[in-house]
């Protein structure tokens, strides 16, 4: 019986500071990320796109905030959504949207980890932690505050209650090289596993990754992989709005796709930021698409080394 898998479309944008993201999902179809994963023994199910009820939401004091109760609509819709894709298929691929439809993923996600008693591990690819707090956050681009929502963190009444927090000691980060001041204090005081730019430099990826792996291993854990396209390079990932130098290579994204498929610890994916409207001739949106296409086993050669 071959494993499922199955397509969401979140079409969000009012997370960002410019329009776009609301083309994610179109793209990803379009580079055809579906008929990608079938040829590779997958069955796929493409669930359609999200759609978003708008929330009665007061204004919050922080003035720079935009789009809460678009935001907050999107984030209750994806957790329902989540959490019904998650019991429907083995592993569930959300299409983006910007980055604040993880506050809504992961939450729907957890809560069926929770059910079947599994602690939820998240693994976070992105130049920036997504730390703030809707105090905290200066440009008020609410895709900057998924990961302080689903830690539990205060002041996020405005938003969705969470059935199922997670734990910050389940969450490794990778590829950050811009990071706030509230975001590092945060960083140290929860105490996520960071694996910086600088740390990727003089380390590699494969040795924390592989030591993360193995602690969602021994724990018996559902792995949710969030992959921000400014993870990337932007030479090689123009289409996205929050560019930052010195990012990840294809060779170093690749091989995480790689580790993460010989680990066979992938429960649920991410695949968010993209913006077809800032892209070259759809390369982000194919290139994206490959590097999934690698975390549900294209390969290369056969290989019996390695642990993973
Ligand atoms: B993304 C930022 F100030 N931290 O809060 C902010 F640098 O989902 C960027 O990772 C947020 O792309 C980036 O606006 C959110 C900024
Ligand atoms: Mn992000
Ligand atoms: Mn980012
Ligand atoms: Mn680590």
């Amino acid at each position: 019986m071959s494993k499922s898998c199955c397509l969401v479309g979140a079409p969000v944008q009012t997370g960002a500071s410019q329009p776009g993201c609301i083309m994610g999902p179109a793209a990803f179809r379009t580079a055809g990320l579906g008929a990608t994963l079938t040829s590779l023994g997958w069955s796929v199910e493409d669930r359609g796109d999200v759609s978003m009820a708008l929330e009665d939401v007061s204004p919050h004091p922080n003035a720079a905030i935009h789009h809460l109760a678009e935001t907050v609509g999107w984030i209750t819709a994806l957790t329902k959504a989540a959490y019904d894709a998650a019991n429907a298929c083995d592993v569930p691929v959300f299409m983006g949207g910007d980055h604040s439809l993880s506050a809504g993923t992961v939450a729907g996600v957890a809560k069926r980890s929770k059910d079947h008693e599994r602690p939820l591990f998240l693994l976070w690819l992105d130049a920036h932690p997504d730390l703030h707090t809707l105090e905290s956050t200066d440009s008020g681009n609410l895709h900057g505050t998924p990961v302080a929502y689903l830690t539990g963190q205060p002041g996020f009444e405005a938003f969705p209650g969470l059935e199922a927090p997670l734990d910050p000691r389940n969450i490794c980060m990778m590829g950050l090289r811009s990071v706030d001041d509230a975001e590092r204090d945060r960083i140290a005081e929860l105490g996520i596993d960071v694996h910086d730019m600088r740390a990727i430099d003089e380390n590699g990826v494969k040795a924390p990754l592989v030591a993360f792996l193995d602690r969602v291993r021994a724990a018996n854990g559902d792995l949710h992989v969030s992959f921000d396209v400014d993870f990337l390079d932007p030479s090689i990932a123009p289409a996205v709005g929050t560019t930052v130098p010195g990012g990840a290579t294809f060779r170093e994204a690749h091989l995480i796709m790689e580790l993460l498929h010989d680990s066979g610890l992938v429960t649920s994916l991410d695949l968010v930021e993209l913006n077809p409207f800032l892209d070259e001739r759809g390369r982000t949106a194919r290139l994206m698409t490959d590097l999934a296409a690698s975390l549900f086993g294209r390969r290369v050669l056969d290989r019996m080394t390695g642990s993973y």
